[in-house]
C-alpha cells in the first residue's frame, strides 16, 4: 500500500455563538484504494496568518506520495523535518502535521477493518467525561449571555462547564453567583481558565476574589505561557490543582519537572497528531500527575480521533473538553460522534468511525482567508464582534 495523493479542502463552519472558523480538512488516498481522512481543526485563532492551500497540498504529496501510510514514525519524522515546532498554543506547523497524523490513523485503522483505537493499543473506556465552554465576558452587559449559555448546557444534559475568566472580574462574580443560585451544586465548575492573561500574581488574587462566590475542580493556564517559574508560584500558593496546555513534548517535560503543573492538558491540535500525545501521555504516567484532553473545539474528525485516543489512554483522570461538534452549526460528516449525559462517546470503527459527506464538504467548502481582525477581543473570546 502506497500513498498516492493528499488533498486538502479548507472549510467554514459557523457556532452558535455567531463567530465563523475555518479548518482544513485532509484527504489522503493510496493506490489500492483506500481514503483516509483528517482534519486542521479551527484555523480561526490567528486571523492574519494563513497558508496557501494550493501549494501545501503539492509539498504534502510530493512529501508523502510513494511512502507507506502503515510507516507512522518515518512519516511523522519526515513531517517534522518540513514543519518543525514551534511551542506554541495555535501553532500552523502543529495543525498541519495534526491533520495528517488523523488522516493516516483512519486509513491504516480502516484498510485493518479496526477502529483507530485498536491502533492505538486497544480500549480501556467507552466514553470520557467532558465540559461545555462558558466564554470570556469583557463586560459585565455579557452575563445574561453566558447565563443562557448555561441553561443550553443543562438542557443538554451537561452537568460540568469550564469558565474561561479574569477579563472583567466584576462580570465573573455575576455569573458564578447567579450560576449558584440557579443551579446550587446541580452544576459543577470544571476549571476557571486564565487563558495565559494575567501575570501569576494577579490570577492569584482573581482566583482567591472568586473563590468567594463559587469553586472549581482546577484552574488552567494562570500565568502567561511560557512562563515556568510564574505557574510554580501560582502552584505553590494556590488551593486548586493547576493545569497548563502541553505545547511539545520538551515543554510536557519542562513543566513535570519543575513542578508547574498537577495536570497536563494534552491536545492534538498543538502537538501535532495522536503519535506527539501519546509520548506526552507516557511522561505524565513517568511523573505520576493528572491529564486531561484539551480542545481547540474540532469538527467531528478531530473529535472522533481525540475520542479514540482517550479510549486507549487509561492515564486521563480528569474530565475532557471536547465538544466542537455541539457547538458548530456544520459539519463534513454525515455520521459525527455522539454525546451521553456529558460524555463524548467512543466511535466504532473501522478507522474514526465517523463518515465523512462530499456533498457537505462541497456545501462548506470556503478558500482560506483572513478573518476580519478589526476585534482580536472577540475573536480570543470566541464571541462574534
Ligand atoms: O484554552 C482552552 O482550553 C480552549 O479550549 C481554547 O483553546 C479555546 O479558545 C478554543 C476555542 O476555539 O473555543 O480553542
Ligand atoms: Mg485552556
Ligand atoms: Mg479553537
Amino acid at each position: 500500500m502506497k500513498v498516492s495523493r493528499v488533498k486538502l479542502q479548507p472549510v467554514a463552519t459557523r457556532r452558535r455563538s455567531g463567530i465563523r472558523n475555518q479548518h482544513v480538512i485532509v484527504r489522503i488516498d493510496t493506490d489500492n484504494d483506500w481514503t483516509g481522512w483528517g482534519e486542521m481543526s479551527d484555523l480561526s485563532h490567528l486571523p492574519a496568518w494563513h497558508f496557501h492551500t494550493g501549494s501545501l497540498e503539492q509539498t504534502l504529496t510530493e512529501a508523502l506520495a510513494g511512502q507507506d501510510p502503515r510507516n507512522l514514525t518515518r512519516l511523522e519524522g519526515l513531517l517534522l523535518d518540513l514543519f518543525p515546532i514551534e511551542t506554541y498554543l495555535y501553532s500552523r506547523s502543529a495543525s498541519v502535521r495534526q491533520g495528517v497524523d488523523i488522516a493516516l490513523h483512519d486509513l491504516v485503522a480502516k484498510a485493518n477493518s479496526q477502529p483507530v483505537h485498536n491502533l492505538l493499543g486497544g480500549r480501556v473506556r467507552d466514553a470520557m467525561d467532558v465540559c461545555l465552554p462558558i466564554f470570556r465576558m469583557q463586560t459585565t452587559e455579557q452575563v445574561q449571555d453566558r447565563l443562557k449559555d448555561l441553561a443550553w448546557a443543562y438542557d443538554l444534559g451537561f452537568r460540568l462547564v469550564r469558565i474561561y475568566v479574569g477579563a472583567c472580574p466584576e462580570a465573573d462574580h455575576m455569573l458564578l453567583k447567579a450560576m449558584a443560585q440557579t443551579y446550587g451544586n446541580e452544576m459543577q465548575v470544571k476549571s476557571w481558565d486564565f487563558s495565559g492573561g494575567l501575570h501569576w500574581k494577579a490570577a492569584l488574587t482573581a482566583s482567591e476574589a472568586l473563590g468567594e462566590f463559587g469553586t472549581c475542580q482546577l484552574i488552567e493556564s494562570p500565568a502567561p505561557a511560557l512562563d515556568l517559574d510564574g505557574l510554580r508560584e501560582f502552584r505553590n500558593r494556590s488551593r486548586n490543582p493547576v493545569s497548563e496546555h502541553v505545547l511539545s513534548q520538551h515543554h510536557a517535560w519542562q513543566l513535570l519537572h519543575g513542578g508547574c503543573v498537577d495536570i497536563l492538558n494534552i491536545s492534538p491540535f498543538v502537538l501535532g497528531g495522536l503519535r506527539p500525545c501519546q509520548r506526552v501521555m507516557a511522561l505524565a504516567e513517568s511523573a505520576q500527575v493528572g491529564v486531561l484532553l484539551g480542545t481547540t473545539q474540532e469538527l467531528a474528525l478531530g473529535t472522533a480521533a481525540i475520542a479514540h485516543f482517550a479510549a486507549s489512554a487509561p492515564a486521563i483522570d480528569w474530565p475532557g473538553d471536547s465538544t466542537g461538534p455541539l457547538l458548530y452549526e456544520d459539519d463534513v460528516v454525515e455520521k459525527g460522534v455522539t454525546y451521553q449525559s456529558g460524555a463524548l462517546v467512543v466511535p466504532d470503527g473501522p478507522g474514526l468511525g465517523v463518515t465523512v459527506s462530499e456533498s457537505r464538504l462541497e456545501a462548506l467548502a470556503t478558500p482560506l482567508e483572513q478573518d476580519s481582525a478589526s476585534n482580536l477581543t472577540a475573536l480570543r473570546d470566541r464571541t462574534a464582534a
